[in-house]
């Protein structure tokens, strides 16, 4: 089955129950379908054919949602952008990923026509005005399509569904190719795992252009036949609101939001007695955060490891005795992992090594990028970059200790220094840059660029060069401290010792 027939299968068994609850507005199930069915339709009336990849860059909103199902069902793949991604990333995306379709807002639209302009293959759709209730101009040429059902599902489940874009090392985005079968088995495992029931509510204030949100919570929710109480955007007060008011019993997030909401929990003090579990992922939870939001809350975090390329990987059980601060838990079933030495061979539990993991989970490569995808295997194996090793007293206990590369991870998003790098050198004013990621308490890790200068320190802005890399790169790509320094430390090799640079901005803070 592939992930399009699993959904519409739910759509059928829950046909009245209300599938979505986005800012007031519900969506029955039977809704949902009727509107993916129609979206296929229109999709279809474009020219869209198996294999298409229709890119979308909008805010949150069901016009997304209806979007993804329906492009899913035709064997098409969704390229799901954040509508925060300048020209450049966006110019980047479309031309790497060949994509035929471009569905966007009017905001973002005017910012990229010219793009549009320079690619022939490529027909962009404007859909103006978001609304909870769907985008009037799209709703309006989907009215006109027929009530035939276009998606007789020829997809088969090693068809790739969605392409997801992940930076690296190099500092270009390289397409993740994520199947049909991939989304179908991480659903069900977690469904597994976490006791997903169609008796759940889950609140959901994630983006949908990453894994997370739309493959972890918004599938998980719609496999299940839950009702997913869906906001816009995440706003501390408004959630636990929405938890105690709509009596939530499911929530997902990353540890920013879950820093967020302890700062507002005593302005607001909801009662939870409806809440199953909370679950945290994207980035590591920090020891003190779980035990200060068990202390106030009385519920323990489940904490769960995944990337976009093998979805999710591990989780901590759901008993509530076995969720332990700093480990990531178990691997979900169907999904192996082995934690590696340099040498490849297997480390013993206790000692630490790189994260292999191996299962129906695991992406199917780089689009384009036959080198990368073969760097990133070793014998069927995917290298995760992540550093970690096993509990000695439970071998198949896992704990996240770094990366093998370098990496930031700042608010739940990745960030890959070169990337920030890349841009800081081609300001007039630098010569060379070198970005890490400092300690913050609200989004974990903070971007933070170390600049040589051209010239003398006289003429020197952050606010410029922050300025500079925003006309570039996504806001949250972009450093939050700029700190100009004379020269970059360097060891023997003449490689860039980023932890010398760690330790000054620490020490000058
Ligand atoms: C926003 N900003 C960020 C940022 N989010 N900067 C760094 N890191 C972030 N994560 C920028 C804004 O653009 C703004 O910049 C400034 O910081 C202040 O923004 P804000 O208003 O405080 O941010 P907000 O809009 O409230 O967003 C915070 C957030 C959001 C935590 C709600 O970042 C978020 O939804 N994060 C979740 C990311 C996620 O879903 N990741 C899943 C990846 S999948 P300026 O300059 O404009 O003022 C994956 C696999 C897996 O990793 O295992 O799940």
């Amino acid at each position: 089955m592939n992930m399009a027939e699993v959904i519409s299968r739910s759509c059928g068994n829950y046909d009245q129950k209300t599938a979505i609850r986005y800012e007031g507005r519900s969506y029955s199930f039977a809704e949902l379908d009727a509107m993916a069915k129609r979206h296929a339709s229109f999709l279809q009336k474009l020219g869209v054919k198996k294999g298409d990849r229709i890119a979308v860059q909008m805010p949150k909103c069901m016009d997304f949602i209806f979007l993804h199902l329906a492009t899913l069902s035709l064997g098409a793949i969704t390229l799901p952008l954040n509508p925060g991604y300048t020209v450049d990333e966006v110019r980047y995306f479309l031309t790497d990923s060949g994509s035929s379709f471009f569905f966007s807002d009017a905001a973002r639209f005017e910012r990229v026509q010219k793009v549009v302009e320079e690619i022939p293959q490529l027909t962009a759709i404007l859909i103006d005005e978001p609304s909870p209730a769907g985008f009037d101009p799209l709703n309006q040429e989907v009215a006109k399509v027929g009530d035939d059902d276009p998606r007789d599902y020829p997809t088969d489940e090693d068809d790739v569904a969605m392409i997801c874009y992940t930076s690296g090392t190099t500092g270009k985005p390289k397409g993740a190719m994520i199947t049909h079968r991939n989304l179908v088995t991480n659903t069900r495992a977690l469904q597994r795992v976490w006791q997903w029931t169609d008796g759940d509510k889950l609140l959901h204030v994630l983006p949908l252009f990453h894994v997370h949100g739309l493959n972890v919570a918004l599938h998980g929710g719609l496999n299940a036949g839950c009702t997913i109480v869906m906001h816009q955007a995440f706003d501390p007060h408004k959630a636990w609101k929405a938890i105690e008011q709509e009596r939530c019993t499911m929530f997902m997030a990353v540890p920013t939001i879950y820093y967020r909401l302890m700062n507002e929990w005593e302005a607001v003090k909801p009662a939870l007695d409806s809440m199953r579990v909370f679950i945290s992922g994207s980035a590591p939870l920090l020891e003190n955060l779980f035990y200060r939001f068990e202390e106030a809350t009385g519920y323990r975090i489940l904490e769960r490891y995944g990337m976009t390329e093998a979805q999710m990987i591990t989780s901590n059980p759901f008993d509530v005795e076995g969720r332990i601060p700093q480990s990531v838990g178990f691997p979900l079933p169907g999904t192996e992992l082995r934690v590696v030495s340099d040498e490849g061979r297997d480390v013993e539990p206790g000692g630490v090594g790189e994260v292999w993991i191996r299962g129906d989970n695991i992406f199917k490569g780089y689009w384009q990028m036959p080198e990368k995808t073969r760097e990133s295997f070793s014998d069927g194996w995917f290298r995760s970059g992540d550093l970690g090793y096993q509990d000695p007293q439970d071998k198949m206990r896992v704990y996240l200790v770094g990366r093998a590369k370098e990496l930031i991870i700042t608010g739940g998003y990745n960030v890959y220094p070169k990337e920030v790098e890349n841009v800081l050198e081609r300001h007039e004013a630098v010569l060379e840059a070198a970005v890490v990621g400092m300690p913050d308490e609200d989004f974990g890790e903070r971007v933070t660029a170390f600049v040589v200068l051209r010239g003398s320190i006289e003429g020197f802005s952050q606010e410029e060069l922050i300025a500079f890399c925003k006309n570039h790169l996504a806001a949250y790509k972009c450093p939050k401290t700029v700190l100009p320094i004379s020269e970059l430390p360097r060891n023997a090799m003449g490689k860039i010792q980023k932890q010398v640079l760690q330790q000054k901005d620490e020490a000058k803070s």
